[in-house]
């Protein structure tokens, strides 16, 4: 049996080979083809353009998580059944990329109109020795109001790095407390059951993050 990369890829073999079907199906005659052809339009259809997202469907990482919100509740994937949950990791005292990526996610979330009430944006700290609850309600609220926080206790980040496979590094700077954090900068993205489906890529832009999560709301509905 071919490995594919995703359920995606492989759906859309599938729908290849159906389509070479259709081929020699036609030589059977009219009737037949029309039969055939319905059949196909309406198992291909779905199927649309690919996510601007990396697609991870199946992924055995990032998978789950147990973490305290900024306002000390205890948070994991379940609590946001029927919402497009998106990850970004990183640290309040960022100078660009993570308030360029939270500016992203904002916006994708405005983009999305009614549909933004099934958008969840949370930002996970890798810097949990200054980014306290206080702080990163303050960071977070000030992109959008519905934003979480998560933290955790600074021995237990690096086992969730390795389980969500990111990267972060502390960069010493002038005095103890200035220093910066090395960290990957994309987002991982989960449909409304919870399942880890896509890799954001940094700059991706907001009009493609949007998209995405609308794809994903509409295999919900
Ligand atoms: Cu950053």
């Amino acid at each position: 049996m071919v490995r594919y990369a995703s359920q995606r890829r492989y759906d859309m073999y599938l729908c290849g080979l159906k389509n070479k079907l259709a081929v020699s199906v036609r030589r059977m005659g009219a009737v037949a083809v029309v039969a055939v052809g319905a059949l196909l339009l309406s198992a291909c259809a779905d199927d649309g353009p690919p996510f601007v997202g990396i697609d991870v469907t199946g992924a055995n990482y990032a998978n789950a998580f147990t973490l305290t919100d900024h306002n000390g509740v205890e948070r994991s994937l379940g609590d946001f059944a029927g919402k497009v949950v998106v990850i970004f990791f990183g640290y309040t005292q960022c100078p660009d990329v993570c308030p360029s990526s939270m500016t992203e996610m904002a916006e994708a979330k405005r983009l999305l109109g009614a549909d933004g009430d099934r958008f969840q944006g949370l930002f996970l700290s890798v810097d949990p020795e200054r980014d306290t609850p206080e702080i990163m309600r303050a960071y977070v609220s000030h992109f959008d109001d519905s934003f979480l926080a998560l933290y955790t206790q600074p021995g237990a980040l690096q086992q969730l790095a390795k389980d969500f496979k990111i990267y972060f590094k502390k960069v010493p700077g002038p005095t103890p407390t200035s220093y910066t954090m090395d960290h990957s900068a994309g987002s991982y993205v989960y449909d409304t059951t919870g399942q880890l489906r896509l890799y954001n890529r940094y700059n991706t832009g907001a009009a493609g993050l949007a998209s995405d999560v609308k794809r994903l709301l509409a295999e919900a509905s």
